[in-house]
Formats: C-alpha cells, structure tokens, sequence
C-alpha cells in the first residue's frame, strides 16, 4: 500500500512531474505512466523537464502515444508551494535542474548519490524506471490502457536494451504483464525511420577515429552531438566483436562529453569513468553504462595527444580496478 502515500501526499496540490534532464524514452514513460496512475485518484499532474528531448525516437514517443510534457520555460506558473515528484532521476544529480517547487518525491532506479529528505522516496535498482510504474498498476489493482502499457513496455525495452542489460526480476515480471496489454505494431512504429541524416555524420566521425586497446574500443566525434547520440554510438562500438568496452567521447563548445558501454563482468563502468576522468572531469553511472564530462578549461591536462591520453586513463582504470 505503499503508493497511497504518494497519493495521499499529492491530494489538493498542484503536483508537477519532472524527469531528468534531455529525458529518454524510460523517463518519458514513466512520467507518463505516473500522470495517468494518480489521475485515478483525481490528481491531475503536469509533466516537465529541462533540456531538450533530443532523438527522434523520444519525440516521436509524444505524438505516438499522446503524451504531453511541457519544457521548463513555457511553465510560468509553478511556485515553491507546488509539489514536484522527480522521476527516473534525483534531486542534486547533475542530470536534473532545480525548478521552483518543492522536491517532495523521487522514484528512480538509479542508486543515490546525494541524500535528500524526501516524503515520499521509491528507488529500487533495476532496469527501467518505467518497471516501478507498472508495478504500481499492479500493485494497486488499476487497469492499464493499452496505450499507457505501449509506453512503459517501449521505456523498458529501449533502458535495458532489450532485456539484454541491467535486467533484475521486476523487469521481467513488468515486461511480460505490460507485453500482453500493449499494442505492439505502434512501438513497432519506433523503431524505423529512427534517424536523422545529421546523426550519420557523427557515426562516419566515430567510425573513422576508432581504436582498439585491450578490447576497449575509443572513438571520437569531433564536433557538437547531442548526449543520446554519443550513446547510441557507444552502443554501437560496444557490439563489435573484438570490443567489450566502448568509450566514445564528442569534443563540444562546452567539454567533452564521454559515453561509457561495458561488457565486462569484473568492472563497473561507472567507477572506470569516475576512476579514468579522476582530476581532468567526472564521471559516473551503472555497471554496464556511464558517462562523463570534462570542461573545456581542463582539457589541455590530457596533454598534446588527447586520443592517446584517454586510451590510457581508461586502460590504466581497468587494470587498477580489476
Ligand atoms: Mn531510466
């Protein structure tokens, strides 16, 4: 019954959703699937972020499923005596703003960083944040839509990659409960036509620069990318036969930014970055994935040869933590 405090805490407030920031298909499907659940209790919730939602499978979530989610500058009315319940993400994570309400819930699935007193806190460490929100539904008896089902189901498949990571049993569990409610031709509908031609530069980039060391595999992209493309391509390095890490990094106007993919059973990718970034930028993330930024005044540190430098913090961090 643990979810009727969240209701109960939400009754007579103006109650907003925020997600981290440049939210994902897994944080947009569990604000979603949390704005329809605690619309049963009459709680209408507004959902909002900061950023921007940056890959064309994630926008087109919005009008697949018909999700409303309102970018930070076009909210004009939220106070500090308005309730926020952050999801897929913490307060005082460097992925999420602070809006003007007041933090009073969290769930997430990530491990937590920085306490904070929240009244309501659910985090449980799985795959998919959008697993918690269906627990909910089943938890509390509620009928899923097919529609707020198509969404969760798609929030897991894309955070867990397809089952194939991060996976624990309420992954499972929710995934079959949602797999047999949804409409699986409109998630088959993400899938194609899910890039943009500009995305294909950063690819030929990465595929050009790319170097194997002790199977990590470094690739480089050398202009401004979005962080869900540095990913994507990280993802992409990762399935290469020879690679059982990827650490893929894009030099932009502000730092550069890394992203982390790991294979490797014997050590967490998010400690390697931290470990790999320690003195230069931070770094941090899951056991399978991670990410990392280094502002542009501390990337003279690498030395004349920043290819060469970050192949061998990483290769240094793995052997270490070993
Ligand atoms: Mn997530």
């Amino acid at each position: 019954m643990y979810w009727k405090r969240l209701v109960e805490l939400c009754e007579n407030k103006k109650v907003f959703i925020q997600t981290h920031n440049f939210p994902d298909p897994d944080a947009v499907s569990s604000a979603f699937g949390l704005q329809y659940f605690l619309k049963q209790y009459g709680i209408h919730a507004i959902l909002c972020y900061a950023g921007k939602i940056e890959k064309l499978n994630t926008k087109r979530m919005l009008s697949v499923f018909d999700i409303d989610m309102s970018y930070i500058d076009d909210i004009t009315d939220m106070t500090s005596e308005d309730y926020i319940i952050t999801i897929d993400a913490q307060k005082y994570n460097a992925n999420i703003s602070t809006f003007p309400g007041h933090e009073i819930a969290c769930i997430d699935h990530h491990p937590t960083f920085i306490d904070y007193e929240y009244e309501y806190k659910d985090v449980r460490i799985c795959g998919a944040c959008a697993s918690i929100i269906a627990k909910y539904y089943e938890d509390a008896g509620i009928l899923i839509s097919e529609n707020v089902a198509s969404a969760l189901l798609y929030g897991i498949k894309i955070d867990t990659a397809e089952l194939s990571r991060g996976v624990s049993d309420l992954d499972i569990d929710m995934f079959y409960m949602l797999y047999k409610k949804a409409n699986l031709s409109k998630i088959a509908s993400l899938y194609s036509n899910s890039m943009e031609l500009n995305d294909l530069k950063a690819y030929g980039a990465a595929f050009e620069s790319i170097t194997i060391v002790e199977e990590i595999g470094f690739a480089s992209i050398p202009f401004n990318c979005h962080d869900a493309l540095i990913a994507t391509i990280s993802d992409f390095i990762l399935s290469l036969d020879v690679v059982e890490c990827a650490v893929v990094y894009a030099i932009r106007e502000d730092g550069i930014k890394f992203s982390v993919r790991s294979d490797m059973t014997d050590v967490d990718a998010g400690r390697l970055t931290e470990w790999a970034l320690s003195g230069v930028g931070t770094g941090g993330g899951h056991f399978s994935m991670a990410g990392g930024f280094v502002q542009t005044a501390n990337i003279e540190k690498f030395g004349k040869n920043l290819h060469k430098e970050i192949e061998s913090r990483f290769v240094k961090a793995v052997n270490i933590l070993r």
